[in-house]
């Protein structure tokens, strides 16, 4: 089916309904919603939410004006999900790298470039909207299990995911997985983040060695850590829009926190050499002992919520 007709097949199914519109971004296809809380929208591509937005607040997530918005591409921003692999594979434990016999394979998983299937959008009540995403993973070479992921969102006076994995073929495997959020902030070296004190991380600039910190978290450089098995509320104190993001994720215990800075920026696709400024990754997963291994029929799934309170 072109283009064309998949719009108008989600229209006669979802066009009716108050708030929704079905866009298109040159390649891509993108569902928005809008209620008395928020608005959002979700590309196909990946069930890649782009944009969250609380009612007269700025946007929630941080979204590249870079984005050329084709078909196997990524968008830079907003909240990607990676599965069946966090980042390089090649980092990933030997219960999951052992898996995948291609030498060379996307970082990230391979979830991110595939189009996922809108099933359902429900106007719960008049501020609450849910948006449902599936994908019917067939094995192939990169990925030899068949899989059904569900992603749902409730756009709403928060924004909450839930992301599910269920294992429908007959043999078990193992994954990390994380929803990789990139939060929006005024400028990132007036940001604070809170609720990281004296949580163990893995500084993976620094041969991944273990650290912990007991002050507030500062960026003032590159930053690409791991903090391990968190629990709680994480703030992004942003004096600079005078608001907090809270970022609650729901078994995903570890955490990483990203920024590219200034060299990195450069060498990232769709990214603006001074974008670093304007954002900040907060990644809700399960990494490296944190992997998970299905049996046939298991399932399991992780979330998160997300809010913006006025300092
Ligand atoms: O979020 C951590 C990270 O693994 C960084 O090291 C950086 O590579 C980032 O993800 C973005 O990855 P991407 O494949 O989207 O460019």
């Amino acid at each position: 089916m072109n283009l064309a007709d998949k719009v108008q097949a989600l229209y006669a199914k979802y066009g009716a309904l108050k708030g929704v519109t079905i866009e298109i971004y040159k390649q891509l296809i993108a569902v928005s919603v809008k209620n008395k809380s928020a608005s959002a929208t979700i590309f196909l591509q990946g069930a890649q939410l782009a944009e969250y937005k609380q009612a007269g607040e700025r946007p929630l997530l941080w979204l590249s004006d870079q984005c050329d918005y084709q078909v196997g591409k990524p968008l830079r921003g907003g909240i990607p999900i990676c599965w069946p692999w966090f980042g390089d594979l090649a980092k990933n434990p030997d219960q999951v790298k052992d898996q995948i016999s291609l030498d060379v394979v996307p970082a990230h998983g391979l979830v991110r470039e595939q189009e996922w299937q809108l099933v359902d959008v429900n106007l719960i009540d008049s501020e609450t909207t849910q948006i449902k995403l599936e994908l019917d993973v067939q094995p192939s070479d990169l990925w030899p299990f068949p899989a059904l992921l569900k992603l749902e969102v409730t756009v709403g006076r928060s924004l909450s995911m839930n992301f599910e994995v269920i294992n429908t073929g007959d043999k078990a495997f193992s994954f990390t997985s994380a929803l990789h959020s990139y939060f929006n902030v005024a400028g990132i070296e007036g940001v604070e983040v809170l609720g990281l004190e004296d949580v163990e991380y893995i500084d993976t600039l620094k041969d991944w060695r273990l650290s912990c910190s007991s002050d507030p978290l500062r960026v003032s450089s590159e930053i690409d850590r791991i903090y391990k098995n968190l629990s709680g509320v994480v703030l992004i104190n942003d004096p600079g829009f005078a608001r907090q993001i809270e970022v609650t994720s729901r078994n995903a215990p570890d955490l990483v926190v990203w920024n590219p800075w200034t060299e990195k920026a450069k060498r990232l696709s769709h990214f603006a050499d001074q974008a670093f400024h304007k954002m900040l990754c907060l990644e809700s997963a399960h990494l490296l002992d944190n992997l998970q291994t299905l049996a046939p029929d298991q399932s399991f799934s992780m979330g998160l919520n997300c809010r913006v309170s006025i300092t």
